[in-house]
């Protein structure tokens, strides 16, 4: 197939999930094993948002473009009134918290920072209609989860509200057959025109459920198909490919906890997909033997040890000098076996120029690395003037912002906190200022305040 464009016309942009004030550890996540074993530690906000933004400034000096999405508004008040709590905010706050708290530290969730969940994106270059095709995802798996879709949306569909170069889908139907988790079983692969879309499902509604399972699957392939042809990727261009069960039992929920890919690279470990041989020789045939791929062994990386350092969570990115650098969490420096791969193996084999291990440990304590914290949107120049609001960041913009978290978000924090109008209140006033700063209008955040 040829290009219709020149792979130079779009940019790489790494939007990141600024966290919010309210960051916290609900063990909320099943199948996410940091999630499950850091339930209920005090969490720093403070200190994950200034994580969050040291990875932005990261990328920002290796001349990576960098985006940066905005917090939510937690508590979520609409779901506590759906769940017929009245009255004053301090009143709704204490009675949920008194007499449901499951379901309120589900209506507490920072979980809006792992962007990677937020939607599924395909390039105008790749698709049908020639413009940048967005489908948010429902994320009905978790109730903490799912109420994110709304403010997504309506963030996305002003931000790409120009319709001559954006279109922005409906999120599917919240049922369990339609289940979507974005872009984080999406893996593009290849340039501009050719990309090859990889999307990856965790079970077919159709089918019964492996009765052995532990953990449940989260992505359905109904899901995968339907965001496909609403983002109008050309049938050709698209592959879909089950993640192995015995993947989903040892705690990969997403396949970005399994594998990642750059450009015409991918990096995947051996036991990640069913029929991983056939699926692996399918994007060879496709791609005229243009991928290049790393399959890691079982013995030389274990699929425990991926998940526990979250080496395919990281991020390879292309510097404005043409390099490739890769982000690792410190987790992959502290495990031997990861970090020797990567240094002795990885390094070469990927040709990689630059490699650095940063903290992230507040996100990571919620199953959350590098490349959860991040969607990519490949933009054009001309698309990116005109997309509204300032989300594509400068360095003045992240000191303004890191000014805000300095002073408004709490250095310690448990979900009783979150009961405390008072500490509410003061989040909210970071989560306006963060609006501001972004240049995000009121009305976006209007219908989620108490
Ligand atoms: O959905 N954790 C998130 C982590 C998402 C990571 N994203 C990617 N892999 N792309 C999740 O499992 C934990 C919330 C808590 O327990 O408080 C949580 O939702």
């Amino acid at each position: 197939m040829t290009a219709r464009y020149d792979a130079v016309t779009t940019n790489e942009v790494n939007f990141d999930g600024l966290v919010g004030p309210n960051h916290n550890y609900s063990g909320l996540a099943k199948g996410n094993l940091a999630s499950l074993q850091n339930q209920q530690r005090m969490s720093s906000p403070r200190q994950a948002a200034l994580q969050g933004l040291q990875k932005i400034r990261w990328m920002m000096q290796r001349g990576v473009r960098q985006g940066v999405l905005p917090p939510q508004v937690r508590p979520d008040f609409r779901l506590l009134y759906r769940l017929g709590y009245r009255g004053e905010p301090q009143h709704v706050l204490e009675q949920a918290f008194k007499q449901q708290p499951l379901l309120f530290s589900n209506a507490c969730s920072a979980s809006s920072m792992w962007v990677a969940n937020a939607a599924t994106v395909a390039p105008s270059c790749d698709t049908d209609d020639q413009k940048l095709n967005i489908t948010p995802a429902n994320l009905i798996s978790h109730l903490h989860r799912s109420i994110e879709v709304g403010a997504t949306e309506a963030l996305l569909r002003y931000v790409f509200s120009d319709t001559r170069y954006f279109r922005v889908n409906p999120p599917l139907p919240p049922v369990l057959p339609l289940s979507d988790e974005g872009a984080a079983n999406h893996m593009r692969i290849g340039g501009c025109g050719n990309a090859i879309h990889v999307l990856v499902y965790g079970y077919d509604h159709s089918v019964a459920a492996p009765a052995n399972q532990r953990y449940a699957a989260r992505q359905s392939l109904a899901a995968s198909q339907a965001v496909a042809r609403l983002n109008r990727i050309p049938a050709s261009q698209v592959v879909l490919v089950q993640q192995t069960p015995h993947a989903i039992d040892s705690g990969v929920f997403h396949n970005d906890v399994i594998a990642l890919s750059h450009d015409r690279l991918l990096v995947c470990h051996d036991q990640a997909f069913v029929n991983q041989r056939d699926f692996l020789q399918r994007l060879q045939i496709l791609s005229g033997g243009q991928i290049q791929i790393i399959n890691i062994e079982e013995r030389q990386i274990t699929l425990a040890q991926a998940v526990s350092a979250y080496l395919f969570n990281s991020q390879i990115v292309t510097r404005s000098d043409g390099a490739l650098a890769m982000l690792l969490p410190t987790q992959c420096q502290r495990d031997s076996a990861v970090f020797d791969y990567v240094e002795k193996s990885l390094r070469a084999q990927a040709g990689l120029s630059e490699i650095e291990y940063l903290d992230l440990d507040q996100s990571m304590k919620n199953g959350g690395g590098p490349a959860c914290l991040r969607l990519r949107i490949n933009l054009a120049e001309t698309e990116m003037k005109a997309m509204k609001g300032n989300l594509i960041v400068d360095l003045k913009t992240i000191a303004e912002l890191e000014t805000v978290v300095q002073r408004y978000y709490p250095e310690q924090l448990s979900i009783a906190m979150l009961s405390d109008w008072n500490v509410v209140r003061s989040m909210l006033s970071a989560i306006e200022k963060i609006y501001e700063i972004l240049e995000l209008p009121e009305s976006l955040l209007q219908p989620f305040l108490p």
